[in-house]
């Protein structure tokens, strides 16, 4: 049976889904779109062919032809709809950040507890990159030995102006806070934010240098610079009690000309973790059909909206800040 995917959002992420939906995802197909801009997603549906134009979000999610929903839209719409995917018992892939405030990620939490199903994963897609994958098995192995420290870069060329310093850290470096806790499984509890001045390019946009503790001790690191002109660019070691383990840089080719010899960098998180995005589709899309549960759940992207909120508490401040995540529900054990 072929999964019927609803799209809501059509803008940079919501495309890029679309185009993994028309024919990258087996076992499922983008049957409907809707996005604010009516242009835009009418565009969307032309170019994909016989795929239903909605209305509203609402209409889209209520559709029966419809199996199941990505939300792609604005961070500020990302609650209601995903509490309305899981009032309709409709499995919801959902962009991060799961929301904005901490009030929405409960509602959204209440939400699913009352329906009793866990209907939303969170599109923290390096979940689903080999590279992490890799990392968090090896680091999991006997002969690494206990993690220590784990050291994270996250360098990007594109960042629009509306990205503030606030944003640098809840906008980019919650994919360091969610990735953190998968790689260590387990909780961060205090954060310490350290801004670096501004690069000259960007002057209203300072980076950040953060700074978390996990519940057993581990140390991690996170610089994130939102103007590195050459590129798109995330590192992150992870340094173990008998060794360390690192992620490679994903580029396939290497180039040598006009007396260098180098790599290509990625422009944007789109290529550099285009796997990822796949991988995580098709993932979502055979855990509807009866496969295992995978990605991030309302939890996760609740603590990582959590860790962020401390973040920003801890930069305002000037102050070493604990991240209160509260009892974890056993609906989420
Ligand atoms: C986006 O989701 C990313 O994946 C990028 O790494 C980040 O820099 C950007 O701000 C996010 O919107």
């Amino acid at each position: 049976m072929t999964l019927k995917v609803g799209l809501i959002g059509c803008g940079v992420m919501g495309a890029d889904h679309a185009g993994l939906l028309r024919g990258e995802t087996p076992g499922a197909l983008l049957a409907g779109v809707y996005d604010a801009d009516s242009a835009r997603a009418g565009a969307l549906a032309r170019e994909a062919g016989s795929v239903r134009l909605f209305g509203s979000a609402r209409e889209l999610i209520g559709d029966p032809e419809i199996q199941a929903v990505v939300i792609a839209s604005p961070d500020s719409t990302h609650a209601e709809l995903a509490i309305a995917c899981i009032e309709a018992r409709k499995p919801a892939l959902c962009e991060k950040p799961l929301a904005p405030t901490l009030e929405e990620c409960r509602a959204v939490m209440a939400a699913e507890i009352k329906g009793g199903r866990r209907l939303v994963q969170v599109g923290f897609m390096r979940r689903f990159d080999p590279g992490y994958r890799v990392m968090k098995r090896a680091g999991l192995e006997e002969k690494a030995g206990r993690p220590l420290f784990l050291h994270c870069v996250h360098r990007n060329a594109v960042a629009p102006d509306y990205i503030t310093s606030d944003l640098v850290i809840a906008n980019s470096a919650v994919h360091e806070f969610d990735i953190a806790r998968f790689l260590l499984a387990e909780e961060l509890t205090a954060v310490s934010v350290f801004s670096a001045r501004a690069s000259r390019g960007a002057p209203a946009r300072r980076p950040q240098f953060i700074v978390l503790e996990s519940a057993s001790g581990v140390i991690v690191s996170i610089e994130a610079y939102l103007d590195a002109q050459y590129g798109y660019d995330v590192q992150a070691e992870l340094v173990c009690e008998n060794g360390s383990i690192s992620l490679a840089p994903n580029r396939p080719t290497g180039l040598r000309s006009a007396g260098w010899d180098g790599f290509e960098v990625e422009r944007d998180w789109r290529g550099r973790f285009a796997d990822a995005y796949r991988i995580q589709l098709k993932e979502w899309a055979a855990s509807i059909s009866g496969g295992p549960t995978v990605g991030a759940l309302v939890w996760d992207g609740y603590a990582a909206s959590a860790i962020a909120a401390a973040a920003l508490s801890a930069l305002a401040r000037g102050a070493r800040t604990a991240v209160e995540l509260g009892p974890k529900p056993p609906f989420y054990a």
